[in-house]
């Protein structure tokens, strides 16, 4: 029994160190140098690029697309300088705090969740409605 359990720490383990090791991400890939993007499908779908803090993204649109607010599913941060996470908000005025992404990680339509209702404050896919740029990273991060 004691061998058995040893064997799924060490497997535990070793699968912790995979997934760090894959996400610290090509960010670069799908969001310019200094910007924190969004999109509205997953990544390298129509996307919104911020440079600073945006307490409102109802006056924010994505190319031949809709509002940005409670319309964003993947999201991808090219801080430079591993300098600003990015915290995302349910509502406006960085109001209810919805998830962060760190400088260089990126997060995927498909690790969301998504209830299928938009801006109704439940699931994390197509509900925020304000970003902040936030010093430095947070191991609370989801990406
Ligand atoms: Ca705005
Ligand atoms: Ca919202
Ligand atoms: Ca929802």
């Amino acid at each position: 029994m004691r061998r058995i359990i040893r064997i799924f720490v060490v497997a535990g383990v070793m699968a912790a160190g995979a997934l760090s090791a894959a996400s610290p991400a090509q960010a670069d890939d799908y969001c310019p140098r200094g910007y924190h993007c969004l999109f509205i499908l997953d990544l390298g779908s129509a996307q919104k690029n911020f440079f600073n803090s945006d307490p409102d993204f109802r006056n924010d649109y994505f190319p031949n697309s809709g509002s940005v607010d409670n319309n964003s599913e993947a999201v991808s941060n090219h801080s430079t300088n591993n300098a600003y996470r990015t915290q995302l908000y349910y509502g406006y005025n960085y109001s209810n705090p919805n998830f962060c992404v760190n400088p260089g990680g990126e997060v995927r339509n498909t690790f969301l969740y998504n209830d299928g209702i938009a801006g109704n404050y439940v699931g994390e896919a197509n509900e925020s409605g304000s970003l902040r740029l936030i010093a430095g990273s947070s191991s609370a991060c989801l990406g």
